[in-house]
């Protein structure tokens, strides 16, 4: 679990630093709110244990920000509070808050609600896992593949880079399910995402997006080198033995479509889009194959 301690005091954020640590935390420290805000935008954090008086903004301000910023679903925020603090707890919570610890300190309780805040930060991983990755083969489901493929989009656009899209379907796989059952017909699908894996570099994204229909976003590819990229996807799986239940071997092909960025383009959907209708002319033109 990452902890941002974000505290005016120099000597407080040491000392928490040192007990913190004690308790096998990974600590960072902020002075001020603005900093903590940039801190929990670059960097993943999951707790965020805050001063409620900062020099640059209080910590209903501070909570308001984290929690309105974008991309910060998972952030336990506790904020330290003065012992004669009595009111303002529902207006706190109201503003994002999870938890208070009243200063100076007790170190025991607040392990005690650090191990609690470790609960809810582990549950929530969980949830973000299951909703975002794809059951049969372990990749990303259609919404996280969507989702990762717009910030790459963005990426690329703002910084006038490559990115090419592309669209992968296993032919004929209506016959390999009708002809080896269903169970093999998954098998395929494993062994189709496992051989592109293999084949693509780590900044690749890749995702299941339907039945036996997968997308991949290539981040700094231009599209000769995708082009390349694709047809050794082809060749990867045209070569991949997929286990029998009976224990022999079959295999199975894919046809592709190739996309890249252009000028007119608004987010990923329309590469999407433009590397599907390729998709459907390489299956007219005889499977097997990449089109663009
Ligand atoms: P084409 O070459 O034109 O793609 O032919 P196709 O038979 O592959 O046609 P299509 O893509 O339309 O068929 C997809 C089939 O995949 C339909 C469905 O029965 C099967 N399917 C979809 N999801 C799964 C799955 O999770 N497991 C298995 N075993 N089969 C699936
Ligand atoms: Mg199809
Ligand atoms: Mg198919
Ligand atoms: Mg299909």
């Amino acid at each position: 679990m990452r902890i941002l301690i974000v505290d005016d005091s120099p000597h407080h954020l040491t000392m928490m630093v040192y007990e913190l640590t004690k308790l096998g935390y990974a600590t960072s420290v902020v002075e001020t709110g603005a900093a903590a805000i940039e801190a929990v935008a670059d960097e993943r954090f999951d707790v965020v244990m805050a001063d409620i008086r900062l020099t640059d903004m209080t910590g209903i301000e501070l909570c308001w920000h984290l929690r309105t910023a974008q991309g910060l679903r998972h952030l336990y925020l506790i904020l330290m509070i003065p012992g004669s603090m009595t009111d303002q707890f529902h207006e706190l919570v109201e503003a994002g808050a999870d938890e208070f610890l009243r200063k100076p300190l007790d170190w025991k309780w607040t392990a005690a609600r650090l191990l609690a805040a470790s609960r809810v930060v582990a549950m929530q991983r969980d949830l973000e896992r299951l909703a975002t990755t794809d059951a049969l083969t372990g990749s990303m489901n259609r919404r996280r593949f969507l989702e990762r493929g717009d910030e790459e989009f963005n990426r690329s656009r703002r910084y006038g880079r490559p990115l090419s899209v592309v669209m992968l379907d296993i032919d004929h796989f209506k016959r390999v399910n009708d002809t080896y059952g269903h169970a093999t017909g998954d098998e395929a699908i494993r062994s189709t995402v496992r051989a592109c894996k293999e084949s693509l570099r780590t900044s690749d994204i890749i995702g299941r997006l339907g039945g036996e229909e997968f997308a991949v976003v290539m981040p700094e590819t231009p599209p000769v080198n995708a082009y390349a990229v694709a047809q050794r996807l082809r060749q990867a799986v045209a070569a991949m033995p997929v286990r029998l239940e009976t224990g022999g071997e079959m295999t199975v092909t894919v046809s592709l479509g190739l996309s890249w960025l252009n000028a007119t383009d608004t987010g990923i959907e329309p590469l999407l889009a433009r590397a599907d209708a390729a998709l459907y002319r390489a299956k007219h033109a005889g499977r097997n194959r990449v089109e663009v």
